[in-house]
């Protein structure tokens, strides 16, 4: 299996549509002998939550599909992928009253199929972005 490492987030308001804000993310796919060898794809998603006392909310999951295959063109080098992807702001919204903490996980899984690296996902946590939605 892959780690997912070094997830980064930062959220700025968008400059093209009101409401809406950009969550820009990297992270770092570094794969296992056998993603190299095997040149495995992983499907990638992202999910969003409100930091809380408690328990944590999630803000909105399953975003941001994509996918990173390895190519066996170096021993396992990872993959490094910066991305973005919008929200509605009010999304981002998960406290009331007072700031609101906000970060990501970004799960990568490679399926059932016969060369999969397993059934669950790894997963990466990004640091808290700290704001008032
Ligand atoms: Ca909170
Ligand atoms: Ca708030």
């Amino acid at each position: 299996m892959a780690t997912v490492e070094n997830v980064r987030l930062a959220i700025t308001a968008s400059t093209t549509k009101t409401g809406y804000s950009d969550l820009a993310y990297s992270y770092e796919l570094h794969p296992s002998e056998l993603d190299s060898a095997w040149n495995r794809e992983y499907t990638v998603r992202v999910d969003l939550w409100g930091e809380d006392l408690i328990d944590d909310d999630v803000l909105a999951w399953g975003k941001d599909e994509h996918k990173v295959k390895f190519d066996g063109s170096g021993p396992c080098e990872p993959k490094k992928v910066d991305r973005v992807f919008e929200v509605e702001t009010k999304v981002l919204d998960e406290d009331l009253f007072g700031d609101d903490e906000v970060y990501l996980t970004v799960e990568a899984s490679t399926g059932l199929g016969s060369d999969a690296a397993g059934e669950d996902p790894v997963i990466g946590r990004s640091n808290t972005v700290i704001g008032n939605f």
